[in-house]
């Protein structure tokens, strides 16, 4: 008897047992994955798929960047060497191209069942969304999944997935504080994984000259040889630029090259003396503000290692400075394949108006001149803009505005919820804190269609989350920075106003959490965040 109860006890216990771990382990609904931006739609299903060792990827032709791309992502995630094998219809990921995916380009489908993952998209960029969609599916590997077998569980069901807006954007301050193409490619890859498809370079300022130009040497050699603080700056040469231009490419991600001008160059007048205005003789008795080193016309200025803005401008009265901007929109236009230039325009406080306009008309009609689509800060908004232009919105709506009434259209970068260097809260120990504290609710809680009755949608091309460094020195404090706010931008830029909620986000972005974590990623743990 004693036999027997002991055995039934035993059953009984392994029963519950069976039962508490299977509870505890089932996998939650594919409706209720961590995926940011949140996609249009998921339906859930019965079951799922078991990503092993033995699973496969396959792939149409076009997609072969795809299936590699989805191959080392898996590798790096969950340690498995999953194989690429042409016509595996069986525990496979299945990537294709189909045109009915989606009526929108970049939109894509996701699939999964018992037998296999099918991702299809309208083009091989929404099949690179789709991957990166599906491998935040992965579970972040545990001690449930390691072992000489391990295997990760995709809860069944459909994804429907399209962006809201077609330029989701950051963009990263290299002259202030000068980051190498390894860093630059790190952040490439970070970014990606949130949707991102264009990295503005903000590549000159009045700290540094951060390209090759080859017809004028001298801003590189000189312009490009420190940075805020005084540290050594340091330039892509049109070699790496290219580099940069390719690895971005590759993840669907159009380079947005930025020369700021006619304001913030100093590191071009310390470069060549010919482009400098100089100033008028100070008033008897006034304080000397940094505009005082821009000193005698046709003179090189100092170089200059501090965080002030708004005291240098081009000459924009002389030939010379319309052959200089001339040739560096065309250099750097040849190697570059996406649609702008962006020429800056902010800011310019020492350039009279009546200088500035025409000044904006010139470069925008050389950036048409070399097939290029003109980008500028707001301001550029007074001069007459043509209906191809894009006015980047991050100071005043009516500059905004401005912009729309010329049939122009804007991209949209308030500094009060998208500045990457705005401190988190006032212990922030890097960034600024001019326009706000940016907490990550306050990232995430604002809609581009709101912020003036003027911007409508259909004059939005998009969203971009600027990343100035004037605090901002190695990769460590990019990270801090960046994430989890550019997260909360990305899913304002992708997802559909009405699909995103800050509860429903903040609880995703824990799974995130636990990646960047893994990842050794410096975020920044909000502490409106349950991690
Ligand atoms: C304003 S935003 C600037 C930059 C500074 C930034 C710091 C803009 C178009 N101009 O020159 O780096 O503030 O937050």
């Amino acid at each position: 008897m004693s036999f027997k109860m002991t055995f039934q006890s035993f059953i009984w216990a392994a029963l519950c047992f069976m039962f508490i771990a299977c509870d505890t382990e089932r996998p939650a609904k594919l409706s209720q994955s961590s995926v940011i931006p949140i996609p249009v739609s998921i339906t859930s299903a019965e079951g799922g798929f078991a990503l092993k060792s033995d699973s496969k990827i396959s792939y149409e032709s076009g997609l072969q960047n795809e299936a590699q791309a989805l191959k080392q992502r898996l590798k790096s995630l969950t340690g498995l060497e999953v194989n690429i094998e042409d016509g595996a219809s069986e525990n496979v990921i299945q990537l294709s191209i189909d045109p009915n995916a989606s009526a929108n380009e970049e939109g894509y489908l996701i699939k999964i069942d018992k037998g296999k993952v099918k991702i299809t998209g309208n083009s091989e960029a929404a099949v690179f969304w789709g991957i990166q969609t599906f491998c935040q599916l992965v579970p972040v590997p545990s001690d449930n999944v390691s072992g000489p077998n391990p295997q990760f569980f995709i809860s069944a069901g459909e994804i429907e997935d399209y962006p809201e807006y077609a330029y989701r954007g950051m963009m990263l301050d290299v002259a202030r504080h000068f980051f190498s193409v390894n860093e630059v490619k790190h952040l490439i890859d970070l970014i990606s994984t949130y949707k991102i498809n264009h990295l503005h370079l903000h590549l000159s300022d009045d700290q540094g000259w951060r390209i090759e130009i080859k017809s004028w040497p001298l801003l590189t050699e000189i312009g490009g040889s420190t940075e805020v603080g005084g540290g050594k700056g340091g330039f892509y040469t049109q070699e790496d630029y290219k580099e940069i231009v390719r690895y971005a490419s590759e993840r669907h991600m159009t380079i947005v090259p930025e020369i700021d001008m006619p304001g913030h160059t100093n590191s071009a007048l310390a470069s060549y003396g010919e482009l400098n205005p100089g100033i008028k003789v100070p008033e008897e008795g006034a304080v000397p503000t940094e505009r005082t080193q821009m000193g005698v016309a046709g003179q090189p200025t100092p170089l200059y290692t501090g965080r002030e803005v708004g005291f240098s401008t081009l000459d924009t009265n002389k030939p010379v400075t319309y052959q200089f901007i001339e040739d560096v929109i065309r250099e750097i236009s040849e190697i570059t394949p996406g649609p702008y230039f962006h020429i800056g325009g902010d800011e310019s406080h020492v350039t009279e108006m009546e200088d500035y306009i025409p000044f904006i008309e010139k470069a925008q009609d050389i950036v048409t001149k070399y097939g290029k689509k003109t980008l500028g800060w707001d301001e550029v908004a007074h001069a007459k803009l043509l209906p191809t232009s894009v006015a980047q919105y991050w100071a005043k709506a009516e500059n905004a505005v401005m912009a729309i009434e010329q049939g122009a259209k804007v991209l949209i970068s308030p500094a009060t919820k998208a500045y990457l260097d705005m401190k988190y809260d006032s212990t922030t120990h890097i960034g600024l804190n001019w326009a706000a504290y940016i907490e990550l609710d306050d990232a995430y809680n604002w809609d581009p269609t709101t912020l003036d009755e003027q911007i409508k949608r259909e004059h939005i091309i998009g969203v971009e989350a600027p990343l100035w460094t004037e605090t901002v020195t190695n990769r460590s404090e990019i990270e801090y920075l960046t994430f989890p706010r550019l997260a909360a931008i990305a899913e304002v830029a992708w997802s559909p106003q009405d699909r995103r909620d800050w509860d429903s986000f903040k609880s995703r972005l824990k799974f995130h959490g636990q990646r960047w974590t893994r990842d050794n990623v410096n975020f920044y743990k909000s502490p409106k965040v349950d991690w």
